[in-house]
């Protein structure tokens, strides 16, 4: 299913020596509706080849691909579109390039910066982090659930909730009103890659039934 509810994001060095491919398949076979490329230390060809990997994988299971940060890579292989932290590509610098169709998302950390990101153009904003992570080590102060219902009244687009999230912590933020969780090591660097999504992706849904 095309969306952004179980928001899995690669991560080389947290996947515990397991190949990307097998990662990524396992977490997309679990449940994960959009996968994220987040290789920051990659050179451009070998970024190519996992990218065209995960496009291939996506596609099979029917789930979003986005790139991070890198507008080239995302053309290159076709991606649906990229994620852009507040010191990347303004917003419609990218736009311009990728054209109207591609998905792009903001990372933010508050009301001010989700608005800002919604008025450049975002089609979702990135909001965290919730918890410490130890996957980021440029993050602010964690976000509360206030934050994100303030984001959520402020803004139309959707909200994705990040920053050390869990299957245990899923279902409180999704029930406040984010659209979909996206984790790095609650999903890739668990033992069990499959069953952590297939959590995930429960949390997720037994959020929304909060909701009602
Ligand atoms: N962005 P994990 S937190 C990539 O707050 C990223 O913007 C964040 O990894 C933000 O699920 C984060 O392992 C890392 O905590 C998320």
């Amino acid at each position: 299913m095309k969306n952004l509810e179980v928001y899995v994001i690669g991560g080389r060095e947290l996947s515990r020596g397991r190949p990307q491919g097998e990662v990524i398949e396992a977490a997309l076979a679990g449940g994960a509706t959009a996968v994220q490329l987040r290789e920051k230390d990659l050179a451009g060809r070998e970024l190519l080849a996992l990218a065209r990997e995960y496009r291939e994988l996506t596609r099979k299971y029917s789930a979003l691909f986005i790139v991070n940060d890198r507008v080239d890579i995302a053309l290159a292989v076709e991606a649906d579109g990229v994620h852009l932290g507040q010191e990347d590509l303004p917003a419609p610098v990218a736009r311009r390039l990728l054209g109207p169709e591609k998905i792009i998302g903001i990372s933010v950390d508050n009301v001010e910066e989700a608005l800002q990101a919604q008025a450049a153009g975002a089609d979702y904003v990135g909001l965290g982090p919730f918890f410490p992570t130890a996957s980021k080590t440029d993050t602010g102060k964690p976000v509360t659930l206030d934050t994100l219902r303030a984001v959520k009244a402020a803004i139309s687009i959707p909200v994705v909730a990040i920053g050390g999230i869990t299957a245990e912590r899923a279902g409180d933020i999704i029930a406040a009103g984010a659209d979909g969780v996206a984790v790095i090591s609650a999903v890739v660097g668990a033992p069990d890659v499959k069953l952590a999504a297939q959590q995930l992706a429960a949390a997720v849904r037994a959020g929304k039934e909060r909701r009602k």
